[in-house]
């Protein structure tokens, strides 16, 4: 495990997928090389990112380190094998093309335990307020880069309160441009301002 968590750290992608294939061949069950190997190595680089020895660059690496090493232990994966903390549905807003923040924290998320429903980008109010009301997910999460699109997020909180769905969820948002002010003045429960703070915060709240 040792192998896999130190290759994410070092993001190294050939080293990670070398570990993977080996902890198959070992017979380690794959929720155990994603659980003790790669998210140890993610909690790893989520600490350097936050003492300033990993920037954003890293993070980002970091993420696609994780991937590669998915794409070997997936097929390995049992259903029902990994035990979920709970249930994110994430997106970009709509008018908003920005995903590499959002995927950088759908990642840092799956890493964490969550389960993820990833409605990608450009994803207009309808759409969060229909997966609230049939995924039943414990967070809802929207991202946003830009401030002609940022807005959106007010209108998708007010959807959710016309449908009368605003309370089964707890609400967090992030993008470059958003702040805690902007988050307490549409009436969304968090703003992150990293990934790292994002799924600490979504960790607290289904702790
Ligand atoms: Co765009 N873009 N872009 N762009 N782009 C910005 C955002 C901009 C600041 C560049 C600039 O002018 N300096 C500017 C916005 C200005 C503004 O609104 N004030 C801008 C613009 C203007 C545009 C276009 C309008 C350009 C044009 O076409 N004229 C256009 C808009 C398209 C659209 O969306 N409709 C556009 C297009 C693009 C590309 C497609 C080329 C590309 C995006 C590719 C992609 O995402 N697949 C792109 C890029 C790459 C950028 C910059 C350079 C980098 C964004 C990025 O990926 N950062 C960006 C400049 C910048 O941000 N400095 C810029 C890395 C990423 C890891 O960080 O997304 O901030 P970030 O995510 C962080 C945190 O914010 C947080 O965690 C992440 C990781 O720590 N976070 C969350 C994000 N979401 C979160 C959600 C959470 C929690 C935390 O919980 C739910």
């Amino acid at each position: 495990m040792g192998k896999i968590r130190d290759a994410i750290v070092n993001l190294d992608i050939d080293g990670v997928q070398n570990a993977c294939k080996e902890a198959i061949e070992a017979d380690i069950p794959a929720y155990k090389a994603v659980t003790d190997g790669m998210a140890k190595g993610m909690v790893i680089v989520g600490e350097k990112y936050e003492n300033n020895e990993y920037f954003l660059a890293e993070l980002i690496m970091a993420g696609e380190t994780m991937k590669e090493g998915m794409i070997v232990l997936e097929p390995h994966l049992k259903s029902g094998d990994l035990k979920k903390i709970g249930k994110v549905a994430i997106g970009t807003v709509r008018g908003d093309l920005h995903d590499i923040g959002k995927n950088v924290v759908v990642t840092l998320l799956g890493a964490a335990g969550f389960d993820i429903v990833d409605l990608g980008v450009d994803v207009p109010s309808e759409k969060f307020v229909q997966t609230v009301k049939e995924d039943n997910p414990d967070i809802l999460g929207m991202s946003a880069l830009l401030t002609t699109t940022m807005i959106e997020m007010e209108s998708v909180i007010k959807a959710l309160k016309e449908a009368g769905v605003r309370d089964k969820v707890k609400i967090i948002i992030g993008g470059a441009p958003i702040t805690q002010e902007y988050a307490d003045r549409i009436g969304a429960d968090a703003a992150a301002r990293d990934a790292v703070q994002g799924v600490n915060i979504c960790k607290s709240w289904v702790a």
